[in-house]
């Protein structure tokens, strides 16, 4: 197993299709960040219309990024320029621009002729501003969701990219987490100051508030089973001087553990940022700046080792596609497979018949579509057949994934002035 998959890492490469895959994923990005440059710089901003997207929703730094990606990409699909307010953020009452750049040079503010709440696509076409709520209560629900692509980049995402699905947002998180001046400075102190070096894996433990509540608790031990098995993959291809770890973590006595149980290890941590992480001290500004450099570290990694319940790996997970033509391999997760919250159904396609092995085994037929609840990460994985409403285990490798397309609007205009 371990050199077949060294040998599929060398087979990417030959011939030249490294390079190719290098090119192919700066034009995409570079087509996908300038259409959102477009998008987000109309030359009126009194006539443009506009989504407003307050980011006060009341949970954490991720999960409020990601509901900024999930306003923004309705905004993408419905041709509208995003306007995001921040004032009174629980991370930094100055708001989003103390930290990264504001989502537009021309246009943020939120004025217009008529304003109204989200009612759909068609019912809102006369309406120039137009807020938009949680995707908790998102109704009626636009097409412009994750885990669906753009039908117009379908194809060209399919060959590059092990989960298109993924890079998609990971453009939007690109985008938004564009570093005010001090941040990229304190990013560059920070790297100098840790010595965070490659080659280095990246874990990141969720305790506190989340353990019993949103996931179960996990015990050092667990990750670093693949942080072990990473090195050694790691090793086949690559000089590792010394395996570093980046622990990113909310639980600050996790350090001292690690250090101590792995002395062969060298974990790179801010401690201090574990204090500031924690429910008391964590909706300041200390913190803010705090959770930023760990998602940075964690994606800087070679390799992640975490939680997908957590929405700091998942962001950590998505910035990373944006540092590789395909990184969506690049990960362990010890729970729940890649999801974006409020996603669209996640269906998968049976490529091969199943018979049940044992009483939670559900059958299959090729081409039955099976709603995927998650991997148990043993060669199972757990879902809905929606033929036979059936629910059970069934072997991963019988499916593959069904990634919906959605005509989304091309931006012509946008995609010209890139061309000259
Ligand atoms: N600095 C830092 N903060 C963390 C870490 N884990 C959790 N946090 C804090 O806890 C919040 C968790 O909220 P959320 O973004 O909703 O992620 P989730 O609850 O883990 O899914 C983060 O935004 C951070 O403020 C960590 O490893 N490092
Ligand atoms: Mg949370």
């Amino acid at each position: 197993m371990a050199s077949i998959m060294t040998d599929l890492h060398y087979l990417s490469q030959a011939d030249g299709a490294g390079d190719w895959r290098e090119k192919e994923a700066k034009d995409l990005s570079d087509l996908v960040q300038n259409r959102i440059t477009y998008l987000q710089n109309p030359q009126d901003c009194s006539k443009a219309r506009k989504l407003v997207c307050n980011i006060n929703k009341g949970c954490g730094y991720g999960c409020q990024l990601h509901h900024v990606v999930y306003c923004f990409m309705i905004a993408y699909g419905t041709q509208r320029t995003l306007i995001l307010e921040s004032q009174n953020w629980r991370y930094a009452t100055g708001g989003w621009e103390t930290v990264f750049l504001p989502v537009s040079q021309t246009c943020t503010e939120r004025t217009g002729v008529t304003t109204g709440h989200w009612s759909g696509e068609a019912n809102d076409k006369d309406v120039q501003v137009v807020e938009l709520p949680i995707v908790d209560s998102l109704h009626p629900r636009p097409p412009y969701l994750p885990l669906a692509i753009p039908e117009d980049l379908a194809q060209r995402l399919h060959r590059l990219h092990g989960d298109p699905s993924v890079w998609w947002v990971s453009q939007f998180v690109k985008y938004l987490i564009r570093p005010q001046a001090w941040l990229e400075k304190e990013i560059q102190d920070t790297t100098a100051k840790l010595g965070f070096r490659h080659p280095i894996i990246g874990v990141h433990v969720r305790r506190t508030d989340k353990v019993g509540t949103e996931a179960a608790f996990h015990p050092i031990e667990e990750y670093m089973v693949h942080v072990e098995d990473h090195f050694q993959h790691l090793a086949r291809r690559m000089l590792v001087d010394k395996k570093r770890v980046y622990l990113a973590t909310d639980d600050p006595s996790l350090l001292q553990e690690a250090k101590a149980k792995y002395p062969e290890y060298e974990f790179i941590s801010d401690n201090s940022i574990s204090w500031s992480a924690g429910l008391h001290n964590r909706y300041t500004e200390n913190s803010l700046r705090g959770v930023i450099l760990d998602i940075h570290f964690l994606s800087q990694t070679n390799f992640l080792v975490c939680t997908f319940s957590s929405q700091v790996c998942r962001v950590a997970y998505e910035i990373m596609q944006t540092l590789h033509p395909d990184a969506s391999s690049h990960f362990h997760s010890l729970d729940d497979i890649y999801y974006f919250g409020g996603q669209n159904a996640h269906n998968q396609l049976a490529v091969y018949a199943h018979q049940p092995r044992s009483s939670d085994d559900i059958p299959l037929e090729p081409g039955d579509l099976i709603g995927v609840a998650g991997n148990h990460w043993d060669g199972n994985s757990k879902g809905i057949n929606r033929k036979t409403g059936r629910t059970g285990l069934y072997p991963s490798y019988k499916v593959k994934e069904k990634i919906e397309t959605v005509k989304y609007p091309t931006y012509p205009e946008a995609d010209k002035m890139l061309n000259q």
